[in-house]
């Protein structure tokens, strides 16, 4: 997968070297490129901001920067993704979707955002999709795309050893997974529960699933209520 970001602090994504994502780079499964913005500019204090029409508090992001850095990063697969506190909730389904891509454009608004027309422009040759991390508001998209790259990054073919590590882990069956213990098996008093020490593989399903269906129901209430009947099966009715 090919993604460029475009930013004007290039500097924030110091930490896609690190960790499983700069592994994936190393091996040429993800080519990520970071852009900054201000070479895109033409005014010797290249300027990217300016006031915003209507009136109102902060600055807005210009359009000319930013269509001159799309059309030298756009190809003809480019998706345009936008992290913003207005956009649609990011959820595991979109990282799935968004890992399916051929190329990811990221643009990171500061301010009070980017100049709509960037975006309507961008619309007529490629997919845009706003996207919001949660209902609370960041200075700017940077570590917004940390966390969507990580979302994706770790769904890529090839980047987590155990392909069991996806379909077992909390928001892949629409519930939220049950706690996990390893060694010791008695910490400061604390047993880890008998059943995930039986080696009955049918008792530690069904245990896992009456956990993830309690932690579900008591933390995330709004998952439960999405939550189709059926597949509750007879056991977890029982239960
Ligand atoms: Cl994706 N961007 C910004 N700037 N603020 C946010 C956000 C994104 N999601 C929640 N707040």
């Amino acid at each position: 997968m090919r993604v460029d970001v475009v930013s004007i602090f290039p500097e924030y994504f110091a930490p896609l070297e690190l960790s499983l994502i700069g592994k994936a780079r190393g091996t040429g499964i993800l080519d990520l490129a970071v852009h900054d913005l201000r070479t895109w500019t033409s005014d010797v204090h290249r300027t990217v901001d300016d006031t915003p029409y209507g009136g109102g508090p902060g600055m807005v992001m210009r359009p000319e920067p930013w269509a001159a850095a799309l059309d030298a990063v756009a190809g003809p697969s480019s998706t345009l993704v936008v992290p913003s506190p207005v956009g649609k909730p990011f959820t595991q389904a979109d990282a799935h979707e968004l890992a399916g891509l051929e190329h990811l454009i990221f643009a990171c608004g500061r301010y009070e955002g980017i100049d709509q027309r960037v975006l309507d422009d961008a619309a007529a040759r490629m997919p845009v999709r706003e996207v919001s991390l949660g209902d609370y508001v960041l200075f700017g998209g940077e570590v917004a795309v940390i966390v969507i790259m990580e979302a994706v990054t770790r769904l890529l073919p090839g980047v987590l050893g155990n392909a069991d590590s996806l379909t077992e882990e909390s928001h892949a069956a629409g519930l939220l997974e049950a706690p996990v213990y390893t060694k010791p098996a008695v910490w400061r008093d604390r047993a880890v529960p008998e059943v995930l020490r039986s080696g009955d593989h049918g008792r530690i399903a069904r245990w896992r699933r009456t956990e993830s269906l309690l932690r579900t129901a008591a933390r995330r209430p709004d998952m439960m209520a999405g939550y189709p009947v059926d597949l509750l099966d007879k056991k977890d009715r029982a239960a």
